[in-house]
């Protein structure tokens, strides 16, 4: 499992400050911080308080690749900003991200080929986030069925069952978990899947503990990716033990330190 830095976005407070400010400093310190935390991707996202989504994209787009190398996972419901954005990646992105819909699933997928992007797909549609785990799985196996009819490869869609948080959602708990085992088993190649991770705690206390267990959980039952706390070193760490116990990695004295230097 690796691990999409979530902080260069415009829900934290610094962030929307810095973009209300036009100072590129916060994100790029931020920038350096997660690759160093070991983030394979950033995520960009101009938040709410943006006014011009598509010059806010593409600037945050821009000060963050004069600091560093990681593809960029582009995560905006503004297509056009999404766009603008891929338009000027320097790397193979990531579209964050297309629920089972049309026409959206449509424009997503055609610039996915167009800019060679991977796409993250929600288990979600116009009636929203259903609770049960196969209802989350049919809309999966619309987002594999638009995804092969636009000839995008399998290992370029992620899937997202959406987590909530678990002070609000608990019962949505084992259904991600069922989600994440089952989207395995709709395609050969199989698509990845992937959770926003800082969700399953937003508003309880404990924050870094329940995302370090829904991580170490998740690497249980499949999960390929998240969009999560990259300078959360027990979190690394919390995943590259799971990673052990699932004999995806092969056990040594230093083995924290492999998976962190692997990430790079
Ligand atoms: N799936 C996908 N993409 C996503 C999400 C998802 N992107 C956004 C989000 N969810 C993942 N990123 C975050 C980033 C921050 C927080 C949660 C998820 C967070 N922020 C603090 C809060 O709300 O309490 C902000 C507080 C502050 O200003 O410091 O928790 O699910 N594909």
């Amino acid at each position: 499992m690796f691990i999409i830095g979530e902080r260069i976005n415009g829900m934290f407070k610094d962030i929307a400050q810095a973009i209300r400010d036009g100072d590129p400093r916060p994100i790029q310190e931020w920038a350096i911080k997660q690759e160093a935390g070991g983030a394979r991707y950033l995520d960009i996202n101009t938040g709410p308080a943006a006014k011009d989504q598509v010059k806010t994209m593409r600037w945050l787009v821009e000060k963050t690749q004069e600091v560093s190398n990681l593809p960029l996972a582009l995560d905006s419901t503004n297509y056009d900003a999404i766009e603008a954005g891929l338009e000027i990646c320097k790397h193979p992105a990531m579209i964050n991200s297309v629920p089972a819909e049309w026409p959206k699933m449509e424009r997503v997928f055609t610039m996915a080929l167009k800019y060679n992007a991977a796409v993250i797909g929600l288990a979600m549609n116009e009636q929203g986030i259903p609770k049960d785990a196969d209802t989350r799985v049919a809309l999966a196996m619309e987002l594999v069925a638009a995804a092969d009819s636009y000839g995008l490869p399998m290992e370029d869609l992620y899937i997202d069952p959406l987590v909530l948080p678990c002070n609000v959602g608990q019962d949505h708990g084992p259904e991600v978990m069922q989600t994440l085992r089952q989207v395995k088993l709709l395609a050969d190649p199989s698509p990845r899947t992937v959770v926003g991770l800082s969700n399953i705690s937003q508003g309880t206390k404990n924050r870094e503990l329940i995302n370090r267990i829904f991580a170490a959980m998740g690497v249980a039952n499949g999960l390929d990716a998240a969009v999560a706390d990259a300078c959360d070193h027990e979190l690394i760490e919390a995943i590259a033990t799971a990673r052990i116990i699932m004999n995806l990695d092969i056990y040594c004295d230093s083995y924290v330190e492999i998976y962190r230097k692997q990430q790079k």
